[in-house]
């Protein structure tokens, strides 16, 4: 059986876990807290980790992609039409790089003693999401998935992604396309379980207090 090591309220995690929810793939969860490998498993010791035997893979896109091709029988969530996947890996990207590490500049800077915070981040965190959820509720006008008109990778990065966002800067209600995404995403039961398993974990989230709110 895989092994899975990360942490229930880790954005990355969550996309891992949502491919082995999508693709019916049994696996033993496993705490990073219990987890000293993993440190050196990524250069920066980052999560989720899969193993599969005497393999571990990292990145969660390179992990959904690994998955799609060793177990589980769903239809892929990375088309196997290579001209098809560049939409998927593009979308993947933007939810990623956009939108959650735009985010985690915002954490981490929040993370830090109070006297150290850098008084801009806020400011330039904030300008970049507006940008972000202007652009992608143009792009999902029309759309019921981020990529292919089927669910696969760039939802499972756009779940947590849109879940976090929101809480910490909630996206304008003018986004009609954007917030009916969402809500989509919300409802889908691979999502709605991994919201679920990270409730317990909720109150240590550094920008909860921001008058966002989660679901
Ligand atoms: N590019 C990586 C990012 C992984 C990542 O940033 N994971 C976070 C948890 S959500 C982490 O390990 N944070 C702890 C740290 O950065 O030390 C992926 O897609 O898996």
């Amino acid at each position: 059986m895989v092994r899975i090591y990360g942490h229930p309220f880790s954005s990355f995690t969550w996309k891992a876990l949502i491919a082995l929810y999508e693709r019916g793939v049994p696996f033993e969860f496993m705490m990073i807290e219990n987890a000293a490998f993993v440190a050196r498993a990524a250069p920066t010791g980052q999560f989720p980790v899969l193993v599969d035997g005497d393999r571990a893979v990292i990145e969660s896109a390179a992990i959904i992609e690994y998955l799609d091709l060793h177990h589980g029988s769903a239809p892929p969530l990375v088309p196997a039409d290579p001209r098809a996947a560049v939409e998927a890996r593009q979308m993947d990207g933007v939810f990623d790089d956009y939108l959650m590490l735009t985010l985690q500049r915002m954490v981490s800077n929040a993370l830090r003693p109070e006297d150290k915070r850098d008084p801009h981040v806020e400011a330039e965190v904030q300008a970049a999401l507006d940008k972000s959820y202007a652009w992608l509720d143009r792009w999902m006008t029309g759309r019921t998935w981020a990529a292919n008109e089927t669910f696969g990778l760039a939802d499972c990065a756009a779940a947590p992604a849109l879940f976090y966002a929101h809480w910490a800067f909630p996206i304008p209600a003018s986004h009609a396309a954007l917030n009916a995404y969402r809500a989509r995403l919300l409802a889908r039961p691979s999502i709605a379980r991994v919201v679920d398993e990270a409730r317990p974990w909720r109150e240590y989230f550094p920008l909860k207090g921001r008058g966002g709110s989660p679901d």
